[in-house]
Parts: C-alpha cells; structure tokens; sequence
C-alpha cells in the first residue's frame, strides 16, 4: 500500500517535472541539408546577449549582454544575476558590454577578458576598451578588473566597435577593433581604429609585433584596414585567425588575418555607401597592397560570432564554419575545400531573430545567442 502511494507520488512529481520542462524549453525543429534540426531555447529574457564563454565544468557559460551585465548561465537553464566587478560601459547605439573570452590558463588563473565600449573621449565619444578580472570562487563576481587594452583616441558616437577576442595556441590575445565609423583612420598606423591588434594577457607589446620600434606607429597593431569586425575565432586545424567583418552596403567580409598585412578598408571595398553613393576613400574592389577577402558577400547579411565546428558530436557538420547574421536573421553554415568556401546554408531563419554570436559547446552543440530587447540563448543540434 505505501509502496503504491510513493509511486504515485513520484509518478505524478515526474509528470509535473515534465510539464514544466516543455513549457521552459519546446523543442522546435526545422529543415535543413544535413539533417532535421533539433532547436532548443536554453534561457530566454536576455538583454541584446552579445557573447558568450563556456566555463572548464562544460556545464555553465558566462554571456555578456550588451547594456552591460555579465552573467553566469547553466546548460540546464538557470540565470544568475549580473555578476559584480564589471566595468561601467558605455551602452548607446552599438557600444556596451560586447566580447568575453576565457585565460587559456583559467584553470589557474581564473581570468575572465571582456572587451566594451568606454565613454570619456572628447564630445562624449566612445572607444573599445579591453580587460580582465579574476572569476571569484563564489561566481558571483569579477576581482580586481584591470583595462589592459584602449582604443585612442576615443572617435565613435555609437558605430563600429568590433570587437571579439581570441587567444591563439601560443597565447597571444587578438583583438578586432572597428574604425569607430570613422572611415580613414582604418589606414592610420598611430590609431587603434580599423585594427586587429596582438598583445600579451597582461596588455603588454609583443616584442615580434610588426611595427614595433616605428615612429608614430601604434605597436599593438597585428594587422590594419579592418572595418567593424565583429567575428573571429581560430582556425583549430591550422591554429590561424580568421575574422569576419561588416561591409558598408554590401561587401561583408571573411579574412584570414597574416601578420602586417593591409585588409584594405575603405581604400578597397566590394560595398558602397548606404546613401547609395561610393565610398568616397574606395578606388576599387582590389586594390594593389591590400590583401582582397577570403570569402565576400555582394550582399551583406550583417556578420557576427564566428564558429569552427570540430566536435564529433555532429559529423555531417564537421570542418564547417557557422556565422551568426544579423541583419538577414540567421545562421549561416559555410562548407570548405582546403580553406576555400564552396558551400553555404542558411539556418534558423524561422526564428526571425538577429543571430549575434554562436560558439561550439563541450557536448558538440552549437550555442547561439539571438540580438534581441528579450534576447535567448538556443542550443542546436541534429536529430
Ligand atoms: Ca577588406
């Protein structure tokens, strides 16, 4: 008798439990080439979530939002509050709380890098800003933030920040830093406008950088004539670093980022104006000294958070790279020969959601963020 009430209780707990789980998370599914996609909403109620990190445990992430929290999210869906220790940013037009990476050391150091807009330049202006903090025990706070990376001098009133931060193997950090919507200063050697810029974790110059010991020259600078480059990530076949950036009007681009090298911006663009006029600075698609994209679209779908897919999770997406895309409202799915772009796909459009960033997860999921006032975070996979 007892032993039947407990397994009706726990029957009906289970079914509760159950309940609670649709209604938290419907699975949605969709069509695509290699297979039914499987679409999860893991945390829904984000504000405009820009990036995000997964955590050794492999079960938790941090994940910026851009007016300036940062947060610890679990795979199983619950939210923390923001944590402390965060800088103030600056939250208007495309700035705010923008990338997060992890130390590659974070399991000794517990170093947690942000990069985000930061007020103070002359006429209320703004610039990227990079830093890092210790990740207390606790999760509840970041210690002892230290800005190890400025944009100078400050030049955006709300565009083209970039910015993603990537480690490579040997642990350099690359920053993509946009040109603040200031188009000439992308070609200007003593600005950290329209850069990719390589620095030691603690901030500090490389020694091997390319334009070390030049006068007027900012030593930080890796590569120049970026735009807004708001994706990246390395390559984990080859360990090189790949970045895409926006266009103007038409010409988002795919670059594979070589050390001194000139990406053209806005001497060489496949875009135009969005007035419809040209680029006033553009005397071509390819310009000689400036290395043309990789991979460019004539029409821009609004490229963010780039991702190399290596897990074994998903074989049918394996040396595929996924780019979220804001202004077309998806995930784009791009299919390689050796580095050359074959093949593209377009996922998720169904959501009708800006995709901000999305990042492989340790159990071969793709994790992505939707750019939105009530922004979620959804883990995709196959059926
Ligand atoms: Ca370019």
């Amino acid at each position: 008798m007892l032993r039947k009430k407990l397994l009706a209780i726990v029957c009906a707990g289970a079914l509760i439990s159950a309940t609670a789980a649709v209604l938290a998370a419907p699975t949605q599914t969709m069509k695509s080439e290699a297979g039914t996609l499987e679409v999860t909403p893991v945390v829904t109620g984000l504000e405009h979530p820009w990036a995000l990190a997964f955590l050794p445990d492999g079960k938790s992430m941090l994940v910026t939002e851009r007016p300036g929290n940062l947060r610890l999210v679990t795979a199983d869906g619950k939210l923390s509050a923001p944590l402390n220790g965060v800088p103030t940013v600056w939250a208007k037009g495309q700035g705010g709380l923008l990338d997060v990476a992890l130390s590659p050391d974070f399991k000794q150091d517990r170093m947690v890098y942000l990069s985000y807009a930061e007020g103070g330049g002359e006429g209320n202006k703004a610039g990227t800003a990079v830093g890092r903090g210790r990740l207390s025990e606790d999760m509840a706070a970041l210690k002892d933030f230290q800005v190890i990376l400025r944009q100078e001098p400050k030049l955006s009133v709300g565009n083209h920040f970039g910015s993603r931060l990537v480690f490579d193997r040997d642990g350099y950090l690359f920053v993509t830093l946009g040109e603040n919507n200031d188009r000439p200063t992308a070609q200007d050697l003593d600005k950290l406008q329209g850069k990719v810029v390589r620095i030691h974790p603690d901030g500090t110059v490389p020694k091997d950088n390319p334009f070390v010991g030049q006068a007027n020259v900012r030593p930080e600078i890796w590569s120049y004539g970026q735009r807004n480059p708001q994706g990246a990530a390395l390559n984990p076949w080859n360990g090189t670093l790949w970045e895409n950036e926006h266009g103007p009007r038409g010409g988002d681009e795919i670059n594979i980022i070589e050390r001194g090298k000139n990406y053209g911006w806005p001497l060489a663009t496949h875009g135009i104006n969005y007035s419809g006029l040209p680029i006033p600075e553009a005397r071509g698609d390819t310009v000689e000294g400036t290395v043309s994209p990789h991979h460019v679209w004539e029409k821009s779908p609004g490229l963010s958070g780039m991702a190399f897919y290596d897990a074994d999770q998903f074989k049918a997406w394996q040396g595929n790279v996924f780019i979220g895309a804001l202004v077309s409202q998806e995930l784009i799915r791009l299919e390689f020969q050796g580095d050359k772009v074959v093949h593209e796909e377009r996922l998720l459009g169904e959501l009708k959601k800006r995709i901000r960033d999305v990042r492989q997860g340790p159990d071969g999921y793709l994790y992505v963020l939707t750019d939105e006032e009530d922004g979620a975070l959804y883990k995709v996979g196959l059926k």
